[in-house]
């Protein structure tokens, strides 16, 4: 076609706008209208990262609707159905989870049904950034005092309840709590897990998606194992090791920048900064100590069933760039793993990968195993600048918002060639672009 090389910013804000006014609901905003109808946690704080600059206030209900289905345990549930959705338009459904009766023990509400597994807590740093783009507005809707208690229960419910290793870090024990549903990284964990009957569910998102740009049948089973064995226990984190735990280095760097951002919160409401200031240190040690692989360059996944390093290079490796006090030289080397052959950024690719370009389970087309995503960019891109990198974050951020703008805010795409893969009108991918233009 006669596209532009580089797309006039107008057409991305027209573009980007549109795409974030129409999958708004009037208290949130769906990832996407036809295969994510409902509320996700970590989709909604990079929404309201990029809705910020079009509506402060906007963006804030975003989060506050959010957190107005936090549990009473801290947690912060990864999907908040809409009760005016059909249960068959996305599987797993209400009446899968059951949160408000399975989940009553952990403090689940009574009122708004939710899923009862998390996602990679953005929350706090979503929160500051917002709370930034209009400082006056915020104040006057007590916007960060209200918040404040709840994101600290949030980051306790983490550090405490799931520190299922006790060292310090916070695990995972489903493949959708890190986001990257598919990865590689939870092959080798997931093949101790007895699949539920292909018969006894039914899968939504192929109306929606190609086949081989989603998950497999044989994921779907496990998943649905996972997540049914966690209901039936009542959603509770004490009692036997589950099946599946894994430190996640995605999960835990975005939990340091968001205790960061915690800090920055507390002062501006008159709490004690410090704390959560000695949290993130204590974290980020953590994170060196226990999931730092110098062999690789890269942060790894630890499985805690074995207490061992899953040897498989995941785009999550590369996100604590985005911890503000990772020692400089990890930051140095990470950066030339992102430039390398495994990531291609600045050379071979065009935006980094999910997956490493040379693994032997690289598919560049398929979901989270090697196509790219515009929250995984837009954070190492961020993390490039924090770490002295700003020409590399240059190139990084041209090519976020050509291939956002060329891709029709695909929900990820051919790492390689920009293509779009999965959904169009991806409410982060516009979202991000927007933080990207401004
Ligand atoms: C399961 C909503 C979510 C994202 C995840 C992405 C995908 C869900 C799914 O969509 O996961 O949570 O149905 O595949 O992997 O990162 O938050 O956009």
């Amino acid at each position: 076609s006669g596209e532009p090389h580089q797309p006039a910013p107008p057409r991305l804000l027209r573009g980007a706008r549109r795409v974030l006014l129409d999958n708004w609901t009037g208290t949130s905003t769906v990832p996407s209208r036809g295969l994510y109808p409902h509320q996700w946690s970590w989709d909604s704080a990079f929404i309201a990262i990029g809705l910020r600059h079009l509506s402060a206030p906007r963006a804030q209900r975003e989060l506050e609707t959010l957190l107005s289905a936090q549990w009473g345990d801290g947690r912060i549930p990864h999907i908040v159905f809409n009760p005016a959705v059909p249960l068959d338009a996305y599987f797993p459904s209400p009446d899968f989870w059951r949160s408000s009766r399975a989940g009553a023990a952990a403090g689940a509400p009574a009122a708004v049904e939710t899923s009862g597994i998390v996602q990679p807590p953005v929350h706090a740093l979503a929160c500051l950034l917002v709370h930034r783009a209009d400082p006056r507005t915020s104040a006057r809707r007590g916007f960060l005092a209200r918040l404040y208690p709840k994101l600290a229960a949030w980051h306790r419910y983490l550090t405490e309840a799931r520190d299922l290793g006790g060292h310090g870090l916070v695990a995972v024990v489903h493949p959708w709590e890190p986001g990257m549903d598919n990865s590689p990284c939870w092959d080798a964990p997931l093949k101790r897990i007895e699949p539920a009957a292909p018969g006894t569910f039914r899968r939504a998102d192929l109306h929606h998606g190609a086949a081989a740009d989603r998950p497999t049948d044989l994921d779907y089973g496990r998943y649905v194992r996972l997540a049914a064995d966690y209901r039936d226990r009542g959603y509770r984190d004490d009692g036997p090791p589950p099946a599946f735990a894994v430190e996640d280095p995605g999960v835990n760097a975005l939990l340091i920048a968001s205790e960061h951002a915690l800090a920055e919160i507390a002062t501006a409401v008159g709490a004690a900064p410090a704390p959560h200031r000695a949290r993130a240190r204590r974290l980020t040690d953590a994170l060196v100590k226990r999931l730092w692989d110098p062999a690789t360059g890269l942060f790894l996944c630890r499985d805690l069933r074995d207490d061992t390093l899953i040897p498989e290079r995941g785009a999550a490796g590369l996100l604590p760039l985005i911890v503000p006090g990772l020692p400089p030289a990890l930051a140095a080397h990470l950066i030339r793993t992102a430039t390398g052959p495994h990531f291609g950024l600045g050379a071979a690719a065009r935006l980094v990968p999910s997956y490493d370009l040379l693994g032997a389970a690289f598919d560049a087309s398929r979901y989270w195993r090697g196509p790219a995503w515009f929250n995984v960019n837009w954070l190492v891109e961020r993390g490039l600048r924090l770490h002295g990198a700003a020409p590399l974050a240059d190139t990084l951020r041209s090519a976020a918002l050509e291939v956002a703008v060329s891709s029709g805010f695909a929900e990820y795409v051919d790492p390689y060639t920009g293509q779009a893969r999965g959904t169009r009108n991806f409410s982060w991918t516009a979202a991000l672009a927007l933080d990207l233009l401004v």
